[in-house]
């Protein structure tokens, strides 16, 4: 008698199978829609954030040509800076959504080429996400990362450009196939398409309004009541006017200030008492803050220029600069300078009142700058000491 094994069933050895995605709309016509809103964006993203950066830290060549007016130049660009970046929050969820079959596309790669592309489009995502998430929690002051937001965010927005031009040279031959109807008509997409196509970008359209109808308030009066979402709200804060680094957080206090002088540094160097200050201010100048978190309002400033001080100085207005130096323990802002072009602006002072009442400590009492055209951060706050350079 011979003794048989039973039969055991054979193992399922399990097949690797790329999922299938039924759902339509994932298709280069509708990549090729939501990107060239999302290229918009960042371009006037790019574009807007190279001005700021250069208006605050312009290199030394730049930086006695760096113009005073329009006066709501930076309200203008550092607004659109962020209104566009928040729009391509929406239109960056649509585009990933409308590609992200193609993460499962197998084989992964198939060529040198293929793989260089994938490389390159995975640069670009994570390039793109990396800067509206970081300029998203910046305008929340929220920092839950070890390096500093300004040179990181700089740096990386080259990078989102650089890949997002290489991306558009590589996928020219689809873009340009799917860019309009009667192109993509050649490619005989599904004719039911096109009405959920009409929708998504209906729905990415409203998406976006709603973001910047509820948003934009913060740097647009018109807007104001409607001002939900964004972090700031133009009329909350001490003299109706938003704070951003209070006197607490800049280690400045009243009893601190004790014998506060205005030291003024130049051929004829000369200190003045703040009653001597006051005793002198007759120019007056209704000029935003224009913050680099994309709020701005406008205000009426009253106090001396700062052209007349420097020229008490022995100065040159129209020929030097002034270096500016707050009262601040420490800080990226504590001490600020500042181009020929804007010491010499009669709209430049040295404010003492906002709104016609002095200013409170948290908007920088005893003195602070307030310039056209300029970014709220060097609107120095607490003012003590001018140089000229
Ligand atoms: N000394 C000093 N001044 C400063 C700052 C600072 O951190 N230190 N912050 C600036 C920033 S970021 C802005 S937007 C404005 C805000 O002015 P406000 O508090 O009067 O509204 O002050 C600026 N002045
Ligand atoms: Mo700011």
């Amino acid at each position: 008698m011979t003794f048989r094994m039973p039969r055991l069933p054979r193992p399922e050895v399990p097949r690797i199978r790329p999922p299938e995605f039924k759902g339509r709309l994932h298709d280069a016509r509708t990549a090729t829609s939501v990107g060239r809103w999302l290229g918009v964006a960042f371009a006037v993203c790019f574009v807007t954030g190279l001005v700021s950066h250069y208006l605050q830290q312009p290199p030394g060549w730049l930086a006695d040509d760096l113009p005073a007016r329009p006066v709501w130049g930076y309200w203008l660009t550092q607004g659109l800076h962020v209104a566009t970046g928040l729009a391509a929050i929406v239109l960056l969820l649509v585009k990933l959504w409308a590609v992200y079959p193609r993460l499962f596309a197998w084989p992964p790669v198939t060529s040198v080429r293929h793989a260089l592309e994938r490389l390159s489009v995975a640069v670009l995502v994570a390039a793109a996400v990396f800067e509206l998430l970081t300029g998203l929690l910046n305008i929340a002051e929220w920092y839950p990362w070890p390096f500093s937001f300004v040179p990181v965010h700089f740096a990386v927005a080259w990078v989102v450009t650089g890949s997002i031009l290489l991306h558009i040279a590589v996928k020219a031959p689809e873009i340009m196939a799917h860019w309009s109807k009667r192109s993509a008509g050649a490619l005989a997409l599904p004719a039911e398409d096109g009405a959920d196509r009409r929708s998504l970008l209906l729905g990415m359209g409203a998406a976006v309004g709603v973001v910047t109808l509820t948003t934009a308030g913060q740097a647009f009066p018109p807007l104001k009541a409607l001002d939900l979402l964004a972090p700031r709200h133009p009329d909350h804060g001490p003299q109706g006017l938003p704070v951003n680094r209070t006197a607490a957080a800049a280690g400045v206090s009243a009893e601190g200030l004790g014998e506060w002088r205005l030291e003024v540094a130049g051929p004829r160097p000369y200190t003045l008492t703040l009653d001597a200050l006051r005793a002198m201010a007759r120019a007056r100048a209704r000029l935003p803050i224009a913050c680099v978190e994309g709020w701005t309002v406008q205000a009426d400033w009253g106090g001396v220029r700062v052209r007349d001080l420097v020229e008490r100085a022995g100065g040159r207005p129209g020929r030097d600069a002034v270096r500016v130096t707050s009262l601040e323990v420490s800080g990226a802002y504590r001490v600020m300078e500042m181009g020929t072009e804007y010491v010499d602006d009669p709209l430049t002072l040295l404010a003492l009142t906002l709104n016609g009442q002095p200013l409170t400590l948290d908007h920088g009492f005893p003195a602070r700058i307030i310039a056209p055209n300029r970014p709220g951060v060097l609107q120095t706050k607490w003012v003590h000491r001018l140089e000229v350079l």
